[in-house]
């Protein structure tokens, strides 16, 4: 068996917390850019959260936006650098929470950028606060009873919010498996080429383990995901070159 490349993007050791899903994405993140020969094109915009602790450890070109407006600095780039591969890495408190609005309105104006969303149902960086993907019955710091759906509402599910939109790709993934992986992959390359070939609006929003927060080790937390979160949140493509794949 040959041992696989660590991809060049991926300048360092990554700083997240050991079992953490942001390392998984980053390294297929990573692949994918090289394979498609866009490493040199690509410029990321990250705003708060865990997935700024990739700004020193993944190569690409970054700016920073504020909390929750990482879509609208992309947009801005975008448009200006039309040649560049230009996404988004957010968490899911940072881009459904804070920063709806500024994800929506880019998917609403079907802006021919890549958001790449991780939803780990939680606030990851700030202790482990309630998001709005955290499910109901769900124990944070924030709702130590578990999540109240009555008071608080259901879980955000942003591929229902998006997939009536005139956009070009959205589909959800996990890294619960290699075989989820694998298949993440190819979400986030169809993303990728959506936009480089100018076709509009993509977002693959991926189901990550926060082992620290869930106070799991990392066995168990890729089980929940598997056992539990994919039961709100079904993964699959939901939208392949501006056609709903379930219309
Ligand atoms: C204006 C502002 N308000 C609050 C914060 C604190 N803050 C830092 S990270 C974060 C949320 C991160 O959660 P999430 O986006 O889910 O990412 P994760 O850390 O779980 O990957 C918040 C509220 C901030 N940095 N700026
Ligand atoms: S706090 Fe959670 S999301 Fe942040 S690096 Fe640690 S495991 Fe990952």
């Amino acid at each position: 068996m040959t041992e696989k490349r660590i991809p060049e993007l991926l300048v360092e050791p990554n700083k997240f917390c050991p079992g953490c899903g942001h390392g998984i994405i980053n390294r297929v993140l990573a692949e994918v850019l090289e394979e498609m020969d866009l490493a040199e094109q690509a410029v990321g915009s990250l705003a708060v959260g865990c997935a700024c602790l990739m700004m020193d450890t993944f190569g690409t070109d970054w700016i920073q936006a504020p909390h929750g407006r990482a879509a609208a600095v992309a947009v801005g780039v975008k448009r200006v650098r039309p040649e560049c591969c230009v996404f988004t890495y957010q968490g899911d408190g940072d881009s459904m929470s804070i920063g709806f609005s500024e994800t929506m309105y880019a998917a609403i104006r079907n802006e021919n950028i890549t958001a790449i969303l991780v939803n780990n149902g939680i606030f990851g960086m700030t202790g482990g606060q309630m998001a709005p993907t955290s499910l109901p019955g769900q124990r944070t710091t924030t709702s130590p009873k578990g999540r109240d759906a009555e008071l608080t509402g259901q879980p955000l599910n942003m591929i229902n919010q998006m997939k009536q939109l005139p956009i070009g790709y959205l589909a959800r993934g996990s890294v619960a498996s290699a075989k989820d992986i694998n298949k993440l992959k190819q979400y986030i390359r169809s993303a990728i080429e959506t936009q480089m070939n100018g076709g509009g609006y993509s977002m693959v929003e991926v189901l990550s383990p926060c082992p620290t927060n869930w106070k799991m080790n990392m066995e168990s937390s890729l089980a929940h995901i598997e056992n539990t979160v994919k039961s709100v949140f079904p993964v699959g493509e939901f939208v392949k070159n501006g056609e709903r794949t379930d219309a």
